[in-house]
This record gives structure tokens, sequence and C-alpha cells, in this order.
């Protein structure tokens, strides 16, 4: 391309920078996407730091103290503009030198990431990629501010409209405007005059086209934040994976018992009495999964309490750990639904660490909030009154997995999951009901929300064909926080017979059934169970919706016996 003096300067500058964010875009989505460790600009800016002298380094650390490392990153992004601005002034006066120019920078940056320490070959390759990147995009925005898309036959620069209004006559080079270019107005008047075609049909200068090239560093800027974004997420999904691996569970002081024989009746098709993580059900209101590092988390309790804290996860661990089996439901779930699981929860008590905050009179409610921002007010007497409500951090022998709240979430046993069960919990403002309020609350949820007595048939399933004979029902139930007492079912609206109950370890946790002694005849069946909880109260067959405060009803299955 030849030297054209009629790119403004700042045009110039704005092609070398929008370059360059292409160029840091990229490579983050690289890095993200190849789990290289090295992002570039941190490598440099690493590098930096080891070839400063000792003396500059004390000076900037005592003038710039615990920001030191955000002025170094600061001033690392302010030199690699100016660089990349000076490459995009390279480039309009010749391609070749803004291209060198890049292949130069790509070569420091390889060379920063490669001398590293543990520095792996696969950590070059976000720099390549984002050099490469950054060429293209050069390439094309100094095309798009001098010269035709695709060959002087085609659109001139004159014309900012689409190029479909653009039509070809004959095959001399010539060319001349069709109705849509029209579209452009007035605006067209500012580049002055169209040249003869047949000046525009050969390779000389073309004029600055100011509107094509600010569309075209609008694509650059597009391009380069979704791959920074994007790259982001990535990583930092895998750096907290890579944390929760790595993370050992210490023992609690207070174990739970080992779980007693006879809890699990170990039939096929019920479910067992541990729900395994991966079965869990999962239900929030994150489209994303919060990647919450558990060495940056931290849980500030404030509010209507006498000294407000501030805990780091390390903090959390020093804590007197506690472990407890609680089934966990969610008010949404349906008669005879699935959202509802039962796990061995290991954290810390959240009554503990309300007493060394000191609750003030008066405080009824817990408002707490998750890294993502959903909120949840849950009744400060229910958590104080003795149950294990904990904050969490293992579940089953792990780590909580990462869409069940890692690091930490809150688990109250005998409440909804929506009214206690925070996820990814940071915050917790002790507040009054009447002052505070939850997410799910002016959308039509109660603000209160006890688990009511529910019980669920999974053997037989609705609908299914079984052979005639003995036929096991067998299903679970739970009342958290009361005990289940009694099950019974009924075969087309029989006598209700007593189910045999599985052993509960404690009250929080639901309780398998069994009905092994029907004898199944040909035709079709309707079976209905019922629970009755330690409070004496029999689920009625009265039907309730889920909202506002959760379904009730008797779970009903039709079979066909054949
Ligand atoms: N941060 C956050 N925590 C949350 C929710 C949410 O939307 N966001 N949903 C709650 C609801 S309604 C339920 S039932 C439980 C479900 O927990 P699980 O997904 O681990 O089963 O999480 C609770 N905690
Ligand atoms: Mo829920």
């Amino acid at each position: 391309m030849e030297s054209n003096r009629r790119v403004p300067l700042w045009a110039a500058a704005l092609i070398g920078l929008v370059s360059g964010a292409v160029a840091v875009g990229v490579s983050l989505l690289v890095a993200g996407l190849v789990k290289a460790s090295a992002f570039p600009v941190v490598a440099v800016g690493n590098a930096a730091v080891d070839l400063t002298p000792a003396a500059l380094k004390d000076f900037a650390i005592r003038t710039f103290g615990e920001n030191d490392k955000t002025v170094l990153l600061t001033g690392i992004f302010l030199v690699l503009a100016v660089i990349a601005a000076a490459v995009g002034v390279l480039a309009v006066r010749d391609i070749r030198y803004g291209l060198a120019g890049l292949a130069a920078f790509g070569v420091v940056g390889v060379l920063a990431v490669l001398t590293r320490p543990g520095a792996a070959a696969v950590d070059v390759v976000p720099t390549v990629a984002g050099v490469a990147a950054a060429m293209f995009a050069l390439h094309r925005l100094v095309a798009r501010a001098l010269a035709p898309e695709t060959g002087p036959r085609e659109a001139g620069p004159y014309d900012a409209g689409p190029h479909g209004g653009r039509v070809a006559v004959g095959g001399g080079g010539e060319e001349r405007n069709g109705g849509g270019s029209a579209g452009g107005g007035g605006g067209e008047e500012r580049y002055g005059a169209p040249v003869p075609p047949v000046m525009r049909a050969g390779n000389g200068p073309y004029p600055f086209d100011r509107r094509r090239l600010l569309i075209g560093t609008l694509g650059g800027v597009a391009v380069a934040g979704v791959a920074g974004l994007a790259g982001r997420m990535l990583s930092s999904r895998a750096e907290v994976a890579a944390a929760r691996v790595g993370m050992a569970l210490p023992r609690p002081a207070v174990p739970a018992a080992p779980l007693p024989a006879g809890v699990d009746l170990r039939i096929r098709g019920l479910s067992p009495f541990v729900t395994p993580n991966h079965d869990f059900y999962r239900v929030d209101t994150a489209l994303v999964v919060p990647q919450v590092d558990p060495r940056s988390w931290t849980l500030r309790i404030h509010g209507m309490v006498d000294r407000p804290v501030e805990l780091t996860f390390a903090d959390l661990m020093k804590r007197p750990l506690e472990e407890a089996d609680i089934t966990l439901c969610c008010v949404s779930n349906e008669v005879g639904g699935p959202y509802v699981g039962n796990a061995r929860w290991l954290g810390t008590s959240l009554a503990g660490v309300l007493r060394d905050a000191g609750v003030r009179k008066g405080a009824d409610m817990l408002l707490s909030t998750s890294a993502d921002g959903w909120t949840c007010g849950t009744p400060v007497d229910v958590v104080l009154d003795g149950r294990d409500a904990l904050l969490a951090f293992g579940m089953n022998g792990e780590a909580l997995p990462v869409e069940h709240g890692f690091p930490v979430r809150q688990v109250v046993p005998g409440l909804y999951g929506y009214v206690s069960a925070t996820k990814w919990v940071t915050d917790i403002k002790v507040t009054r009901f009447d002052r505070d309020e939850a997410y799910w609350t002016p959308k039509g949820w109660s603000a209160m929300g006890p688990v009511k007595t529910q019980s669920r048939i999974d053997l037989p399933r609705d609908g299914a064909r079984v052979a005639p004979g003995r036929t096991v029902i067998a299903g679970v139930a739970w009342a958290q926080h009361k005990g289940v007492e009694a099950v019974e079912v009924r075969i087309d609206r029989g006598q209700w017979r007593q189910a045999r109950l599985a052993v509960a370890p404690t009250a929080d946790t639901w309780r398998q059934w069994v009905v092994d002694d029907w004898d199944a005849t040909p035709g079709s069946h309707t079976i209905e169970v019922r629970a009755t909880d330690a409070t004496g109260y029999t689920q009625t067959p009265d039907l309730a919706p889920v909202a506002p405060d959760g379904a009730t009803g008797w779970h009903t299955v039709s079979v066909d016996v054949a």
C-alpha cells in the first residue's frame, strides 16, 4: 500500500488502538480456551518488574503501596496503547511497517511469556493468536480507511451506503451509484465530489473514508470485548474448578454419626438415601454459574449486630466445624416432583457466627446475598433455635460443587431453599422483615417458607406397565426438622395400608418407605400416598399450587397391570 497522508493522525492512532484491543481480547479468549497460565500482558508486566532496577521498584512500592500492582498494570496498558497507536500511524504509511511492528511486539511477548518460571510451550499460544488477530484487524482497518473493500471495481470509498446499492456497469472499471447509496444522504458531501471512475479503478491512493473506518473500528471493538469477556469467564471457571479440586476438607469437630444401617432400603428405582452430588437437583436464577474463588471470598455480617465482621474462607475453616444430614427441597416442587435431595453437609454453625456478631434485639430476618446478587430472607429465630443451620462448604465428602454454591452456601433444615439455602453467599445483613425484602417475595412468593410435609411415590413410575403379582411400591417422605412418623398407601381408593419405614438418622432428612405386599391384578390402578409427621399432622388431599408457599396434595400414580 502506498503512502497516504490523507488519513488523519487520530484515525491512524485509532486503527492501531483497535488492533491492539483485538490482540488483548483474542489472547484472553485463547488463554481461556487452551488453559494457558500466562496472559501475555501480565507476563510482560512481570518481566518488566524483573528488569526494573531494585531502587525504582522500592520507590514504586513505597509510593504506591498496596496499589503498586494496579499502578503497574495501568502503566503497562498505557505503554501498550502508545505502541499500538504508533503501529497504526506506521500502518497507514505502509501496511508492512505496521505488520512488522506487531510482529516485533509479538516476539517481545513470546519471550516474556517463555521466561516466566514454569512456562510451558502452550503459554505462547495466546500471544501468537492475539498478534495474528491484531495483524488481521490492522490490515482490514487500513483497507477500510483507504481502499474499496474487495478491489477497485467494487464499492468506491465515496459511497457510504450499503453495497447493495452499487451497480458496476461494463468491464472497463466503470461504475455508478445505484439508488441505495442515496440513503447516505448529504453526509457524503464531506468527502468531496466523486473522482472520475478511471482514477478509482487504478491503484492510486484513495481518500480517507471516515465512515467505513468507524464502522470497522466498531466491529473490532465488539470482537475484542466479546472475546475478552468470554476469555475471562473461561479462565475464572478453570481457576475456580482448580481451587475446588485442590481443596482438602478438614475433619469436623462434631462429625455426623455414620449413617445407621437401614437408612437405605436399596431398592432399584427408589431414590437413594444420599443423593449423589451429580444427581442433586439444581434451582437458581444464575444464567452462568457464579465463579467464586475461595482465596478472595469473604462473608460480611452486618446490620443489626453489635460487632460487624468480615470472614475469609480461612477464618471459616478455623471455626468449629460440624457435619449434618439435611434434606433440601424447593418450594416450586410440584407434588411428586424432583426438586428434593438429601446430602451430608460439612460447615460451621451459622448461629455461632451470628452469636459472635451479636444479633440485636428486634432483628427477625437474615437477608443473605449471593455473589451474583440474589437475595434470601431467613427468620432469625429459626436459625438460632438450635437446629443445624450451616454455612456449608462440603457436600457428601467433597467441596461444594460450583453449581451448588462453591465455596460457601447456607443450609437450614426445615425451610425451603428460597428462604434459606443461599449459594455463593457473600453477605448477611441482620435486619427485619418489615424493612427488607428478598428476591422472590415481591414476585408472589411468601416471605416465610417452612417446608410442608410431603411424600412421593418413586416406584412404580406413573404410567408404568407392570406385570401382575407381587409389586413393590416405594418412595420417600420428608418433614424436615419435624420427622416423618408414618407413611400410608392406598390402591384404588381402598383401605390405607401402612408402609414400612426405613431408618432416619435425624428428623432433618427424608425417609424411604416401602409397601412390598401388593398383589397387582390385571387392569388400571391408582396408587396414592400420604405421610404423617412427628407433630401428628397427616397430609390432606387438598391441592395447593407451588406458589406462594409450597404445593400440597397426595402424590398419585396410575399403572397398567398386564
Ligand atoms: N445464589 C442463589 N442461591 C440460591 C438460589 C438462587 O437462585 N441463587 N435458589 C435457592 C433455591 S430456590 C433453592 S430450592 C436452592 C437449591 O439449591 P441446589 O441448587 O443446590 O439444589 O438454592 C437456593 N439458593
Ligand atoms: Mo427453590
